[in-house]
């Protein structure tokens, strides 16, 4: 968990008495530490009346820390993260209605995510689901490399493989809800088993396993497929995958807390982070996702998501409090905890 404050430049440490406090935004980030630290950085010279206090959270912990906050909330803004928990908040009704004026700048994709939660979240990237392998470990042990989610079940691959716990990660829950929509629930619970077997570890975050492969800890990460490509463009043997039976994405949201105490600040934020110029940045911060409004180019790196085959991700029920809830507490007695040796 990482805080990052960003003081006003010239602030004095001493406050005279009935002197006007400075404005303050509570934001969560789930995407990347580079991007919500750079986010946060150009925020501030920006909007540099108000100061942004950061914390980094993978996406189902974001929810469960916005839930737990729910009579008293201490959040004001929670950007990014894959869609379904900010679904969920929504659906719980954690999450506040806003209809941005720049709603008309974006792409059907964020707009639909937007009407789907009767403008509680809307969408601020999008990216496919898919692994990343190190080719060198990959020759090194004469592993062939896989093509389809089935080649995931090869012995070849056992201790090899890293993925995060769905419970606080929003990519392994996009995985879980994705093989579901693929194989039917009970044959994607087989399936998840005998892929425990060949698990080394379930991470925290869900970009963790495939930098775990960049660095050599491990052979392969199941993880977004930009994260991968993250990882290729910073020099490391890393090479994307994307199954041959089709693959789930995610539309990665933002949604305002119910009850924010600082909500005119959230909105500065919400409309600032969804403009063309804020969301053109991101490349140079490592995120390769493609950008929800439609005047910000797509990075040149980023998966083309219409070449890959995509299946049609259900996100109104694999979104929802009860389809969530059920899926996670399956995976908690099936398969949690049971990572092989
Ligand atoms: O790194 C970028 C990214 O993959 O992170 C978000 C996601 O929530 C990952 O964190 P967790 O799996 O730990 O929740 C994605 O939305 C985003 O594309």
């Amino acid at each position: 968990m990482k805080r990052l404050n960003i003081a006003l430049a010239g602030v004095a440490l001493a406050i005279p008495a009935g002197a006007a406090q400075a404005a303050e935004l509570n934001l969560i980030c789930s995407a990347d530490v580079v991007i919500c630290e750079r986010l946060v950085q150009e925020f501030g010279k920006d909007h540099g009346d108000i100061q942004v206090n950061m914390v980094r959270l993978s996406s189902g912990e974001a929810y469960a820390k916005i839930r737990a906050e729910a009579r008293n909330p201490q959040t004001d803004l929670w950007w990014a993260g894959t869609g379904d928990p900010h679904l969920q908040a929504a659906a719980d009704g954690l999450t506040a209605e806003y209809k941005s004026p720049m709603l008309d700048q974006l792409r059907d994709w964020a707009v639909k995510q937007a009407e789907v939660s009767g403008y509680h979240t809307v969408g601020v990237y999008s990216g496919a689901l898919g692994w990343g392998y190190n080719k060198d470990i990959f020759e090194q042990k004469g592993i062939k490399p896989p093509e389809c989610w089935k080649d995931l079940l090869d012995p070849s691959l056992k201790g090899e493989i890293e993925i995060a716990d769905p419970n606080s990660s929003g990519t392994a829950y996009t995985t879980l809800a994705t093989l579901v929509q693929i194989m039917g629930e009970d044959e994607a619970f087989a399936y998840l088993k005998k892929l425990n077997e060949n698990i080394v570890q379930y991470t925290k975050s869900g970009s963790a396993p495939v930098k775990a492969a960049a660095r050599g800890e491990t052979g392969l990460g199941i993880v977004f497929q930009h994260d991968a490509v993250a990882q290729a463009v910073e020099g490391f043997p890393i090479v994307v995958g994307s199954p041959c039976e089709g693959t789930g994405y995610e539309i990665g949201s933002m949604s305002i807390v119910e009850g924010a105490q600082n909500m005119d600040e959230a909105k500065v934020f919400y409309d600032w982070v969804l403009t063309p110029e804020v969301q053109s940045i991101m490349p140079e911060a490592g995120s390769f996702q493609i950008p929800s409004n439609k005047n910000a180019a797509p990075p040149k790196e980023a998966p083309d998501l219409t070449k890959i085959k995509l299946i049609d991700y259900d996100f109104a029920t694999y979104g929802s409090s009860d389809k969530r809830k059920e899926l996670l507490a399956r995976w908690d007695a099936e398969i949690g905890g049971h990572a092989s040796e």
